[in-house]
């Protein structure tokens, strides 16, 4: 036999072998092998922000975006646990997705602290397959109300319902800007089409008040004449659970209205939708109470 066929035998055959070890290397580093040691997490965990600042006021929550992502080539179920320190309260304690591989999923979750929580730094501890991510949250101290600021600023709000992809405190978060509309900053019925709807905000404590803002949706996509609310009553709580009306606003198609009317005491203040323009949804960016 020539000298170059059996080399060529010999070749073939250590091919043969290195691609067998190659094979048996690759399944015992394979991360659900018991035998290889502690398998690495699948699932990979990150927040957005990667930080938080929060407010003791009832309707002012930190907002904290959730985000797992699976690592391995399977789909899997996975559960991502939340652990709060100190006066921290969270919407959630748990975040539980299918996971699809490679894929990010993921789920919002507020975060508050009672009025009188004492200002400080806190955490969130996250954890998820073995994966643990610590969240820094900073507790500030509230902002003084003086005279002449807005007192339904993050105060408690209600409403006779709130559509899925809207937040209900959206409305008293200070931001009264209409092309952020989509970011959560207003409030959305969930009633298509149905009136009334209701919007309260419980002030901190009884105040004498005399005029009301009310910033409906008016940006360039969506103006008001097509998309904010037409017709509302502003009613007023004091001491008892009966509603007054101090205002009527009929036939708007603007995106700001003031109301005024002579100094009442409220513990509570309501804008009753009677109609959007549009005939679809109550829609209000901001409120504000002076
Ligand atoms: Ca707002």
């Amino acid at each position: 036999m020539p000298r170059t066929a059996r080399t060529l035998t010999v070749t073939v055959a250590a091919t043969v072998v290195a691609s067998t070890a190659l094979s048996m290397l690759t399944a015992t580093t394979s991360p659900a092998d018991p035998i290889a040691g502690k398998p690495k997490p699948g699932v990979q965990v990150s927040t957005d922000p990667q930080q938080l600042s929060v407010v003791g006021l009832p309707c002012f929550p930190g907002l904290l975006n959730l985000t797992m992502t699976n690592t391995q080539r399977e789909g899997l179920y996975a559960d991502l646990t939340l652990d709060p320190t100190g006066p921290l309260q969270l919407s959630r304690d748990l975040f539980s997705s299918y996971l699809p591989p490679a894929q990010p999923v993921s789920a919002p979750v507020e975060v508050r602290v009672p009025r009188d929580a004492k200002p400080g730094k806190y955490r969130i501890e996250l954890e998820a397959d073995r994966t643990k991510v610590s969240v820094p949250v900073q507790v500030d101290p509230l902002p003084p109300k003086t005279p002449g600021s807005n007192v339904a600023l993050g105060e408690q709000a209600a409403a006779s319902s709130t559509h899925g992809n809207f937040a209900l405190c959206g409305a008293v978060d200070g931001d009264s800007d209409s092309e952020h509309w989509d970011t959560l900053t207003g409030w959305n019925d969930g009633t298509r089409a149905v009136w009334p709807d209701t919007y309260d905000v419980a002030l901190a404590t009884p105040a004498t008040i005399e005029r009301v803002e009310l910033y409906t949706l008016d940006s360039v996509k969506y103006p008001a004449a097509t998309n904010g609310l037409r017709d509302w009553d502003v009613q007023v709580r004091s001491g008892n659970n009966d509603w007054r009306t101090v205002a009527e606003v009929r036939g708007n198609t603007l995106g700001h209205v003031t109301s005024t009317f002579a100094p009442t005491p409220a513990d509570a203040v309501r804008i009753l939708a009677l109609a959007g323009n549009g005939n679809t949804y109550s829609r209000i960016v901001e409120l504000e109470v002076y």
